[in-house]
């Protein structure tokens, strides 16, 4: 049996800290919970796993379509917040690595809920330093690709940017899904092939089944360590509305319930789902469709059986 064992972190709300504090609910493992005060077009998120916990309160035991039996199979446990430094953004990445660091140092599997996109990359750094370059599964509707924005080279468009940085993907390795909109330059994603990843546009995914697809996604992630980011505006607002970069003609949650199925086999090591922001979806449904994806995430991870 694969160990996930709860972790003492401290807990960070947007009111302020309370140390020592480990949230009590049964599933889910992680948050990072990035709070931004400077960059205030990302500041909703922040509110994000709190309405994902609430959310996941619908979320039951057994995987009924697919069998999956994951807390017949793991220790699974929500490890409460990441502390962050609401004054300082690079400082926030620092103490993120840090509790990553010891959470995949107690052979954690972790499962983060987020949050900003810009947490990927601090945690990924923890990821990589135990694993080595990791393969990625990427849905998103943006490469997050870029290098700066006013002059800044961290925030949510540019974490895999700094993550090829340091080294820290195995770039063959690399599928971004449901990538769309408008763009800043006239190649957007001429970056990420260079660096030899996948790009599959929205527009190859419209209207089929993502089982082939995930099929070769399969082939090119082979028995490597691979880590799932979704992003929860790699899905059409027309289901996913609260987020902060909402682009049309997305993906359905069944496109990604195939996405997320289809990883079941390979070597994963961490997954997160970030970018729910509830100012923008009072109903919860964002974060209801985040924590049942989380589960299906949950549900693949190596170790889990099937009833
Ligand atoms: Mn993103």
């Amino acid at each position: 049996m694969q160990l996930l064992s709860a972790f003492p972190l401290t807990w960070a709300r947007p009111t302020g800290p309370e140390p020592g504090r480990i949230a009590a609910s049964a599933w889910l493992l992680l948050a990072a919970q990035l709070c931004l005060q400077l960059s205030l077009p990302v500041l909703p998120p922040r509110f994000g796993p709190q309405q994902i916990r609430a959310e996941s309160v619908m979320v039951r035991r057994y995987n009924a379509s697919t069998g999956a039996a994951p807390f017949d199979s793991l220790l699974v446990a929500d490890v409460g917040d990441v502390n962050v430094n609401l004054y300082n953004l690079p400082d926030s990445c620092c103490r993120i690595r840090q509790s990553y660091q010891k959470i995949v140092a107690s052979a954690c599997v972790p499962l983060t809920l987020g949050g900003d996109h810009t947490i990927t990359y601090p945690i990924l750094q923890a990821v990589a330093e135990k694993h080595g370059p990791v393969g990625l599964v990427h849905v998103d509707a943006h490469t997050d690709t870029g290098d700066t924005a006013l002059g800044e080279k961290i925030y949510h468009g540019t974490p895999f940017r700094r993550c090829v940085d340091e080294g820290l993907l195995d770039c063959s390795r690399v599928v971004q899904i449901g990538i769309r909109g408008s763009s800043y330059t006239p190649d957007p994603y001429k970056y990420c092939r260079d660096q030899g990843f996948r790009v599959v546009p929205a527009e190859d995914c419209w209207m089929k089944s993502l089982v082939p697809l995930m099929g070769e996604v399969r082939q090119q992630m082979g028995d490597g360590p691979v880590y799932i980011s979704f992003d929860i505006d790699g899905l059409d607002p027309a289901y996913a509305p609260g987020t902060g970069t909402p682009e049309i003609a997305g993906l359905t949650p069944a496109q990604a319930f195939e996405i997320i199925r289809g990883c079941k086999g390979l070597n994963i090591v961490g997954c997160d789902l970030v970018e729910v922001a509830p100012i923008y979806d009072v109903s919860g449904n964002t974060a209801l469709l985040g924590a049942n994806l989380l589960f299906e995430m949950l549900c693949v991870l190596p170790g889990v059986k099937t009833m």
